[in-house]
């Protein structure tokens, strides 16, 4: 229970993040931020959605069903989908180019993918939704999509066929420049002559300490080339594609996914029995491949040498969202969380940061080297809230709030300089306040 003071307050950062989310609000989909970000992003528009779900299921809808067209006939949503009225982000629509027949017609789009937040958008929407017969209605619409795509993941992306999804570039996972992957990608060998065809459009709007390094981004757009070469086949990229990855995070998110595509299935009426089985085979998966026992953590695994990433960073977090944990994995977890992952940025400041400050390679402003992020948080409060670590989970949501009361609806935060880093307004952090102010 919030006193009256407090609750003014709260009013008053509502009031300031649906204002973030208006300037960023496109017609028709909400741009992550439209100076840096102007186009339609995936996994951001799950987050986007999840908070319009809490005061305006039109827009909500109308997120998810943006995002949608530009869905390819293989099911795949791809991780951009570009408004023809920006040209200033980097790469382009044209960059991606020339796109596979089955790449929709009038729609320009990237040829890669993002975790699978709006399937959980789009359940957030039907629970918080006031018109049931719409809502359900939408649903409708919205299964058979959403299937398609879950389709996708499991035929193109599980090399195993243990339902292990694998992603073939770090933009796949948002967490673009994490440490988990940095060593596999300074390890991708760029050809000599290779020549920078481009210039970074990143670093104009925000400084470059607080961007992904150039030997790094050189890696993203070279990898893109490489998948261009092989035509955008997903079984050419998952063969020989120098990146490949079981990201936890993107696995966890999955695994939620599809408990919420089982939900929507069984509202609409249909058999849910595909789903069910994706989701059994990728939690069995992720405790077989990703958790290691010795360190009590679950880490990333790198394909292309048979082994673990052991960077805990906060995705290794991630499958307490999923409900993936057994209890005595999720006390361990808890106890780390609790006993190393105090960003400290105030005193008492419990929220996460992306990696540990103990960590070698620990960077407070570079990026998700370090930084405080929104969504990592509202992940982990909502994981650690299913576990029943109520105490914890709530200190965690209110030091987050605290963050964004004190330095602005950021796209991430420095715990040592203390402030907001990255694009100020940015849509998931004012999503995800509304989200977090709203929920239980
Ligand atoms: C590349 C839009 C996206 C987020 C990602 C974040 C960042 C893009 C970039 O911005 O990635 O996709 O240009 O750095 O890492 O999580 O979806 O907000």
């Amino acid at each position: 229970m919030y006193d009256r003071k407090e609750e003014k307050k709260l009013i008053t950062l509502i009031r300031r993040a649906r204002e973030v989310l208006d300037r960023n609000w496109q017609g028709n989909y909400t741009a992550p931020s439209v100076k840096q970000y102007p186009h339609q992003w995936s996994w951001d528009s799950g987050f986007i959605a999840i908070g319009y779900s809490y005061f305006d299921e039109e827009r909500a809808k109308r997120e998810l069903v943006s995002l949608l067209k530009a869905q390819w006939a293989d099911g795949m949503v791809p991780h951009i989908r570009y408004n023809p009225a920006y040209s200033e982000y980097f790469p382009n629509a044209s960059f991606w180019r020339p796109l596979p027949v089955y790449a929709p017609r009038g729609v320009d789009t990237s040829c890669i993918i993002q975790p699978p937040l709006l399937t959980i958008g789009a359940l957030y929407f039907y629970n918080n939704a006031v018109d049931m017969e719409e809502a359900k209605r939408f649903l409708g619409y919205i299964y058979p999509r959403l299937l398609d795509f879950h389709r996708f993941l499991y035929r193109e992306r599980d090399p195993h066929r243990d339902g292990l999804i694998a992603m073939v570039h770090p933009w796949e996972s948002g967490q673009d420049d994490s440490p988990a992957w940095r060593d596999m990608l300074r390890g991708i060998p760029i050809p000599q002559g290779y020549a920078t065809t481009y210039r970074r459009k990143d670093i104009i709007n925000v400084p470059p300490d607080e961007r992904p390094e150039d030997e790094l981004y050189k890696r993203y757009v070279y990898l893109v080339e490489l998948f261009k070469e092989y035509g955008y086949q997903q079984h050419q990229m998952v063969k020989d594609s120098p990146f490949l990855v079981y990201d936890v995070l993107f696995n966890s998110l999955l695994c939620r996914a599809n408990e919420c595509l089982i939900e929507i299935g069984r509202i609409v009426g249909q058999d849910t029995l595909e789903p069910k089985e994706y989701l059994a085979s990728t939690r069995k998966a992720i405790e077989k491949v990703l958790w290691n026992e010795e360190a009590g953590m679950y880490y990333s695994y790198n394909l292309r040498t048979s082994s673990q990433i052991r960077k805990p960073t906060a995705a290794s977090f991630s499958p307490l969202f999923a409900g993936v944990p057994a209890h005595e994995q999720a006390e361990r977890l808890y106890r780390y969380i609790d006993r190393v992952c105090q960003c400290g940025m105030e005193e008492t400041n419990s929220a996460v940061p992306s990696y540990p400050r103990c960590e070698e390679d620990f960077s407070s402003d570079r990026y998700w080297m370090g930084p405080v992020w929104a969504n990592m948080n509202w992940i982990v409060y909502e994981g650690l809230k299913k576990y029943g670590y109520t105490h914890k989970a709530l200190e965690i949501k209110e030091s987050m709030l605290e963050l964004i009361k004190r330095y602005g609806f950021h796209e991430y935060f420095d715990p040592i300089k203390k402030k907001g880093c990255g694009i100020d307004g940015f849509s998931w952090t004012a999503a995800l306040t509304i989200a977090a102010v709203c929920c239980d």
